[in-house]
C-alpha cells in the first residue's frame, strides 16, 4: 500500500479500503448521517448536535463507550456531497488524544459482475497530529484499528439491510 505515514513533520496519515456487497446508494444513506454515526459506529454510545442537523458546517458531539482511553468527541461536517459520494469531517474538540483529525469517506461503485446488488468500494482516508510521546506508527495503528471495526460493522449493517429489502420483494 502507498504509504503516506512520512508526509508531514508532526502528521500522519494513510486511508483503509472496504469493499462493501450492498449498492452505493444504500451505503451513502448511511454515511451522510452525520447526526447518527451510531448507526454503524459501535464505539459511540450517543451522539448530540451542538449545531445544525446534518448540513455542512453541522457539529456534533458524540460520546463513546467505555473502556476506551476517551469518552467524548466535538466533530465538525466540512463536506457532504451526494453527486460524488464523499463525507468529511474533522475532530474539533474532546477528551482524546487526536488532535486535528481528519477523514474523507469516498464510495465507488464496484465493478458489475453480474451481481444484481452491485458493489460499492469506500475508501476513508485520514490525518492526524502525532502527539509528542508517540510514534506515527503507533498512531496509524490505533486510528486504522477503529476504521476497520467501523467498516466491518458497516458492512453488517448494510449488507443486512440489502438482504432483508430483497427478501421483502420476493
Ligand atoms: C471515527 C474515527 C475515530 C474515532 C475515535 C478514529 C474515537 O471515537 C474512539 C476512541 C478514541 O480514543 C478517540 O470515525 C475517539 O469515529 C473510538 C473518541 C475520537
Amino acid at each position: 500500500m502507498l504509504s503516506l505515514k512520512n508526509n508531514l513533520n508532526n502528521q500522519c496519515g494513510s486511508y483503509v479500503v472496504q469493499v462493501i456487497d450492498a449498492p452505493l446508494q444504500l451505503v451513502w444513506s448511511i454515511i451522510r448521517r452525520f447526526e447518527k454515526p451510531q448507526i454503524y459506529k459501535k464505539f459511540i454510545k450517543n451522539c448530540t448536535m451542538l449545531s445544525g442537523n446534518g448540513e455542512i458546517g453541522s457539529i456534533r458531539e458524540v460520546q463513546v463507550v467505555s473502556g476506551l482511553p476517551a469518552s467524548v468527541s466535538i466533530e465538525r461536517l466540512d463536506q457532504l456531497d451526494d453527486e460524488t459520494h464523499t463525507m468529511s469531517f474533522s475532530m474539533v474538540g474532546g477528551d482524546h488524544a487526536l488532535k486535528n483529525y481528519q477523514s474523507t469517506i469516498t464510495l465507488h461503485e464496484g465493478e458489475d459482475d453480474g451481481d444484481q446488488y452491485g458493489k460499492t468500494i469506500l475508501v476513508e482516508a485520514y490525518v492526524v497530529d502525532v502527539p509528542k510521546d508517540n510514534t506515527k506508527e503507533d498512531v496509524c495503528l490505533f486510528v486504522e484499528t477503529i476504521l476497520r471495526c467501523n467498516h466491518r460493522s458497516l458492512v453488517w449493517v448494510v449488507e443486512k439491510t440489502a438482504s432483508s429489502s430483497s427478501d421483502d420483494s420476493v
